[in-house]
């Protein structure tokens, strides 16, 4: 049976911002910007997008478009054998770590937003959003609820394939997102908190700079944010014709993931500051600060609410299909299911183990590893280790491992000096900064 296929261009492109775009840019940037001295943050964190992201991006994308297969083919088809392909391997086992506890989140977001559409969440009284999150996410059935109704919508849309799932999903979904994230921004800009707000994400306090562990935190959330290291780019230009050119396209993508952010960022930070919340409230800043701020908003706040719980829900739904379409993708191929066997397969098989990370914010599952909860323990694996290694590995293949010439060609860059810089980005700058970050996070860790 032919591979599917994108059926435009355009559909690529809105499909692979659909994967960048997600739970990335709202609710862990704006909490890693908030712990991390917002300016400086965004500044270090842009500069990561630029020298690391962006040449990984290019390539990822050509070893996918290359490959014409999933993440662990992709390699063999282009030229590695054995060792390289550890990078596909670890970019398949990140995405089914990663979706494993992003349902998970997804859920408590979708639950947010029914608790605003059924009036639940604004009855509850002034300073006990907390408790009522707590409750929520150290219960059992409810987060096990949330998680697989999130998980059977992304199931259902991978389901119908490449184009008639995915890429009409994304060509709805991601206009409709960018419409009320720029509503939203309209809105906060007008509250008293605004300058405040923008003097925090704009202004830098320069001795942030000196600190490490917010390089290790920006490089991090470069590769979450981008979805790179854990095959989804891969594979999504695998179904990519090999005449498309990709380096306009990787501009485009990164350009509208930051963009995404920053705006993001002024939703966010004006309503932190007009309401006198504390900007490092860590993971629980949208969860807990936000929604006590929109209870004292009265009308407009349930209003704000909803449009703000829908966007997020929905962001985190195009990257939820792009990690299980990374799955489904590995399985057709390996075993030569049929995508809808694959899809269910998959899709259980990594709903069931999430279970564990739903029922570790304060539920059954008690234990913990090297002081983390189960669902913590995946997210830092996955978000300082593996990406990071199979991000390096790809770049090093691509790097060296091809003949100049080709990678060349096959990023569209030629012999020109855009192609000779990323070339010595992928080669050396890049593996040679995602080292010294994996080392830092291993002694951060373990030592
Ligand atoms: N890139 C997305 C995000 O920022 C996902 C990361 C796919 C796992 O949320």
């Amino acid at each position: 049976m032919e591979r599917e296929q994108w059926a435009s261009k355009l559909g690529f492109i809105l499909a692979a911002v659909g994967s960048a775009v997600g739970l990335g840019n709202i609710w862990r940037f704006s909490y890693l910007a908030g712990d991390s001295g917002g300016a400086a943050f965004l500044i270090i964190y842009v500069a990561c997008i630029l020298l690391i992201g962006l040449p990984v991006l290019m390539a990822e994308f050509s070893v996918g478009r290359k490959g014409q297969s999933d993440a662990i083919q992709s390699y063999h088809n282009s030229g590695a054998g054995g060792f390289w392909s550890l990078g596909g391997f670890l970019g398949v086992l990140s995405a089914f770590l990663i979706l494993s506890f992003y349902g998970v989140i997804a859920g408590w977001i979708v639950y947010f937003l029914y608790s605003y559409l059924t009036g639940a969440a604004q009855s509850v009284e002034e300073g006990g959003v907390g408790d009522f999150f707590g409750g929520f996410i150290s219960g059992t059935a409810g987060p096990i609820f949330w998680q697989f109704l999130f998980m059977a919508i992304v199931i259902a849309i991978v389901f119908f394939g490449i184009k008639k799932g995915i890429e009409i999903a994304n060509k709805i979904f991601m206009p409709l997102l960018a419409l009320i994230l720029v509503l939203l921004a309209i809105y906060s800009l007008t509250l008293d908190g605004a300058g405040e707000a923008m003097n925090f994400l704009f202004a830098p306090d320069w001795s942030a700079f000196g600190n490490f562990d917010v390089y290790a935190a920006a490089v991090g959330q470069a590769f979450f944010t981008l979805s790179l290291g854990m095959g989804a780019m891969i594979t999504y230009a695998s179904y990519l014709g090999k005449e498309e050119k990709l380096s306009s396209a990787a501009g485009t993508i990164v350009t509208f993931d930051t963009l995404f952010a920053i705006i993001a960022g002024i939703v966010i930070f004006p309503i932190v500051f007009t309401f006198g919340i504390d900007p490092s409230a860590g993971p629980g800043l949208i969860f807990v600060s936000l929604p006590e701020v929109f209870n004292l908003m009265g009308g407009a706040g349930t209003f704000v609410a909803i449009l703000f719980f829908f966007l997020v829900a929905v962001a985190a739904l195009t990257s939820a299909i792009s990690l299980l379409e990374v799955n489904v993708a590995f399985l057709m191929r390996k075993l030569k299911w049929n995508r809808k066997t694959a899809t269910l397969v998959a899709g259980i098989v990594v709903t069931l183990f999430g279970v564990p990370s739903a029922l570790s914010q304060g539920g059954p599952v008690t234990f913990t590893i090297f002081d983390n909860s189960f669902l913590d323990a995946i997210d830092l694996l996955t978000a300082e280790y593996t990406l990071l290694l199979g991000g390096m590995i790809t770049s090093l293949f691509v790097g060296w491992r091809w003949k100049k010439i080709d990678a060349l060609r096959e990023t569209g860059f030629g012999e020109s000096i855009f192609g000779i810089l990323w070339l010595w980005f992928v080669r050396v700058i890049a593996p040679a900064w995602i080292l010294i970050l994996l080392i830092i996070n291993f002694y951060n860790d373990f030592l």
